[in-house]
């Protein structure tokens, strides 16, 4: 009997090995140029979920990713960054030091906010049971609260993305239940909203549910960290720019005011 050799990877997404390459099956020449269709909305839902969405979802990719692409130069990341390349450092890892400030704080809430507002909806809690139980877990709740922006001074990227739901999802559920919550965070403080991290990865459950996936395969994807990854593609694309707004400016190496740090040291202990 043959023994088929036994292989050191598998691929389930693309196809290199005819004339052309193919995304989940579908040649580069039938996505990449523009008299195709197929937007990079498309291209992601090839490569990351192995299916063609309809055209709203898509389109609800494409919103992400620009909308996240960046929030000016005072960011975590941006300002990282702008100190790599102000180092004299190259674009690749002045890119990569600024997506690795990338995380719960920082633009990487997106995974566990869709976790824990799905976990509370899956489990019928209600909006004041949920903060109840982030409050006992001891966790701040993802996907809300934000340095500058407030009930007064509102997210127009939140309302941006919530008027594309409004009229292009078919339903909304998990979103309605996060600004249930919202109603009782910002009673509390000014601004403690549902943030864009919050927003974006709530309204990719209410998507994925509308698709049809199964509640498992949601979760699947929140676990694998498919959610953080809409900001880390859209946000490289700010990243970029400002690093290369520094080397356009030849902007010289940074250090940091000594009269900014307060210097709070004593004399270490001789063991
Ligand atoms: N408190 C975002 O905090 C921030 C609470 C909370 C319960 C909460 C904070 C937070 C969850 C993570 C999250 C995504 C650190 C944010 C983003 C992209 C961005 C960024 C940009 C862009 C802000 C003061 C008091 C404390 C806290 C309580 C705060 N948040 N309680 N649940 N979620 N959120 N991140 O203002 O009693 O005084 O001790 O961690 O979703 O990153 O533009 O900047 O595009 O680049 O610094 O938009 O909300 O206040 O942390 O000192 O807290 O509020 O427990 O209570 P702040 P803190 P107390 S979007």
């Amino acid at each position: 009997p043959k023994v088929r050799r036994k292989k050191e990877f598998i691929c389930t997404i693309s196809d290199d090995r005819g004339d052309e390459a193919t995304y989940a099956g579908y040649p580069i020449s039938s996505v990449a140029t523009p008299e195709t269709g197929f937007g990079i909305g498309d291209v992601i839902s090839l490569l990351w979920f192995k299916k063609r969405y309809p055209k709203w979802a898509t389109d609800y990719l494409e919103t992400v990713i620009k909308t996240v692409a960046d929030h000016g130069p005072a960011v975590s990341g941006a300002h990282n960054a702008k100190v790599t390349a102000r180092a004299g450092k190259d674009v690749i890892s002045s890119l990569v030091t600024g997506l690795l400030t990338i995380g719960p704080r920082f633009g990487g809430a997106i995974d566990d906010a869709a976790k824990y507002f799905k976990y509370a909806n899956d489990r019928g809690m209600s909006p004041a049971e949920f903060i109840d139980y982030m409050k006992k877990e001891g966790k701040t709740i993802s996907g809300i609260g934000h340095r500058i922006k407030s009930v007064r001074n509102p997210d127009l990227r939140v309302s941006g993305l919530k008027k594309y739901a409004a009229e292009h999802f078919p339903s909304t559920p998990l979103l309605d239940f996060a600004l249930e919550v919202e109603k009782l965070t910002t009673s509390k403080k000014d601004n403690l909203i549902l943030n864009v991290d919050g927003t974006i990865g709530i309204l990719m459950v209410d998507m994925w549910r509308a698709l049809g996936y199964s509640e498992e395969e949601i979760d699947g994807f929140i676990e694998a960290g498919a959610l953080n990854a809409f900001f880390v593609v859209g946000r490289s694309i700010g990243f970029i720019g400002h690093i290369l707004d520094e080397k356009r400016l030849g902007m010289p190496m940074y250090r940091h005011p000594t009269d900014d740090i307060l210097y709070n040291v004593e004399l270490a202990d001789e063991i």
